[in-house]
């Protein structure tokens, strides 16, 4: 059976929420959105940061990063990923932009230095001139219908935004803010980095948001969804039991302790990566070592010492 456009968007409206992504994209949903609607035209940027936030969304296991890419989203522009490069690419990236005005999504991976006039991150050339990922952000985010901050340098500044920021680093919303873009939608999906089911979750709720077929996904003040960082990871997390009772590890190769007095961070930390878990399912930080807190807006300074001796 083939889902029509509208039950489609009814059953994701209730599942988004309701279920895990992998479970959101059964084939008959994926086969829904192919035929429901236009794919949504994406552009993503990067400035300061790793790139792990790419790496960590393609390596996207359910869905698969190839339905995301070909039947999804209209992926226009990667740094990273695309073939195209110099002039064709860059040019392109102004095309989509002044074509899908007002109704495209604009994803920013890395931080965004502001100081010496953003001259620390230039991303391109154009008319025989250096543009800056300052200025890029600020004239992609000011024609986009909302701008998706990609990990926790793009939400709230986090490494190069540290203690010993040079460059002026800040995230996408204090960029906004000191621009006069402040009411411009900023969805924020903290992680150091982002899992990738709460990059492709966010991006289908938003992308149901622009047709007008379901809500803005629920923010909390930090501007992330509550769906993926409503719940406390310490308060749900399998050792919370071994906390409560005192058996702390006092190093990494007690397995069956709580992690705290090696330096865990999960009582401080929003996400809901104890049930979600990573690397497609097989393991998580807690388990393997500790969670430093990576989706806070105090990350990395806030959170230091990441360890400590047990
Ligand atoms: Fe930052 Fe992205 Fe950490 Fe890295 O580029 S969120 S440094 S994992 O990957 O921006
Ligand atoms: Fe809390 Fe961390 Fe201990 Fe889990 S391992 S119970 S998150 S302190
Ligand atoms: Fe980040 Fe902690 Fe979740 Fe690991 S467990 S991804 S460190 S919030």
């Amino acid at each position: 059976m083939v889902l029509q456009r509208r039950e489609f968007l009814k059953l994701c409206s209730g599942t988004v929420a309701g279920l895990g992504i992998s479970q959101v994209f059964n084939p008959k949903i994926i086969q829904a959105m192919e035929e429901g609607a236009k794919k949504a035209p994406v552009v993503w940027i990067q400035g300061q940061g790793c790139t792990g936030c790419s790496v960590s969304l393609l390596n996207s296991v359910h869905p698969k990063i190839k339905d995301v890419l070909l039947k999804v989203i209209s992926l226009e522009y990667h740094p990273t990923v695309m073939a195209s490069e110099g002039d064709m690419a860059f040019e392109h990236l102004y095309e989509v932009a002044e074509k899908f005005q007002g109704k495209f999504f604009l994803i920013v991976e890395g931080a965004i230095p502001v100081k010496a006039d953003g001259r620390f991150c230039i991303v391109g050339e154009r008319h025989g001139h250096e543009v800056t990922m300052k200025d890029l952000t600020l004239d992609l985010g000011s024609k986009a219908l909302a701008t998706v901050a990609a990990g926790t340098c793009s939400s709230y500044g986090g490494i190069p935004a540290g203690q010993g920021n040079l460059t002026g680093a800040m995230g996408v919303t204090q960029l906004f803010k000191d621009n006069g873009l402040a009411n411009k939608l900023v969805v924020n999906i903290p992680g150091c980095p982002p899992h990738p089911d709460w990059m492709i979750g966010t991006l289908v709720a938003a992308w149901q948001y622009a047709l007008g077929k379901g809500p803005l996904p629920e923010l909390d003040d930090s501007g992330r969804p509550t769906l993926f960082f409503g719940e406390n990871v310490h308060e749900n997390c399998p050792y919370l039991e071994n906390f409560e009772n005192d058996e702390l590890a006092s190093h990494f190769m007690e397995k069956d302790k709580c992690r705290y007095q090696i330096g865990c961070k999960g009582p401080n930390a929003y996400a809901d990566c104890y049930k979600r878990r990573w690397n497609g399912g097989v393991n998580w930080c807690i388990e393997n070592a500790i969670c430093i807190g990576c989706v806070e807006p105090g990350f990395p300074d806030d959170m230091s010492p990441l360890y400590a001796e047990g």
